[in-house]
């Protein structure tokens, strides 16, 4: 017998026992449907049409917060490795905004279906999250539904992870120095999780889940590109930390086959001059009709 019959003999075994591994365990179940439909998930739709990109710039208007030191002194090991950690709320280099979590909100794909019937495969690398001097890097990052983030100590002290969802489930893990990595998956999506760190109470970070891969963080420059998008129209929508839940921009851009659309953003500043002159402009108002009594 040469290797090849060999291995198409055991391949066949293999699936006779599986076979009947199934049909035992057929007798359990009311539904003989087959494999096709004892899936809980909907049937699913997948993409093969053509794509293009989004591509854009996060601006920040006027003058930013200045970033404020950090007080570490409550873990010596912070102060050592990291002297001069800084808040990372709003980091603008240049009038451009990082940390910005773009992405496809909705939309309808060019062959006329909603973008949200389409279904995305999981995927298989896994997303990284370092504690590194005593903060997250990354501060802001993206993970698909049920990938795997995988949260690393780069300290020679401890921490604790603390994501606070409010969709998925909230947990909270001690990894201590040396300690290997927390492997993590996010069940549901949600715009965006934070995540603190109970050892040290200035460490925080924000994980947006999503079901699809088309999302992104703005870089240094501002700059963002979001590939493989399905040809079609969407609204898409940059977020950013601040108050409870985050601040949002949203604009519909349409994204041709083979082309790239472009979504600029920008966030700061132009509130603040827009309400000061309306507030000027009331007493003018009133006071001559308080006149006429
Ligand atoms: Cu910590």
């Amino acid at each position: 017998m040469n290797k090849q019959t060999k291995v198409w003999l055991v391949l066949s075994i293999a699936l006779s026992l599986l076979a009947l591994g199934s049909a035992c365990g057929g007798g359990t179940s009311t539904n003989n449907g087959g494999p096709a439909n004892n899936s809980n998930a909907g049937p699913s739709l997948l993409y093969s049409g053509p794509t293009g990109s989004i591509s854009g710039v996060v601006s920040y208007n006027g003058t930013p917060p200045a970033p404020k030191k950090i007080d570490t002194t409550a873990d010596p090991v912070c102060g050592q490795k990291n002297p001069n950690l800084m808040t990372e709320d709003t980091v603008v280099k240049d009038g451009k905004l990082a940390n910005t979590f773009i992405y496809i909100k909705e939309g309808t794909t060019a062959d006329g279906k909603k973008f949200a019937d389409y279904t995305w495969a999981t995927p298989t690398d896994e997303v990284q999250l370092d504690q590194n001097g005593c903060h997250y890097v990354p501060h802001v990052l993206g993970v698909q539904v049920n990938q795997k983030l995988k949260i690393t100590n780069s300290d020679a002290t401890q921490h604790n992870i603390h994501p606070t969802p409010k969709l998925n489930q909230e947990w909270n893990q001690t990894q201590a120095n040396g300690a290997p990595p927390i492997e993590k998956a996010f069940t549901r999506a949600e715009i965006l999780i934070p995540v603190k760190c109970n050892q040290h109470p200035w460490m925080k970070s924000y994980i947006g889940v999503l079901k699809h891969p088309f999302f992104k963080v703005s870089g240094a420059d501002g700059a963002y590109t979001i590939t493989g998008v399905p040809a079609g129209t969407y609204t898409v929508v940059a977020w950013r930390e601040g108050g409870a839940t985050g601040e949002e921009k949203t604009m519909q851009v349409t994204v041709p086959a083979n082309g790239s659309a472009k979504a600029d953003f920008s966030f700061g500043g132009a509130a603040t001059s827009s309400t000061t002159p309306s507030l000027k402009m009331m007493p003018a108002i009133e006071f001559p009709m308080l006149g006429k009594h």
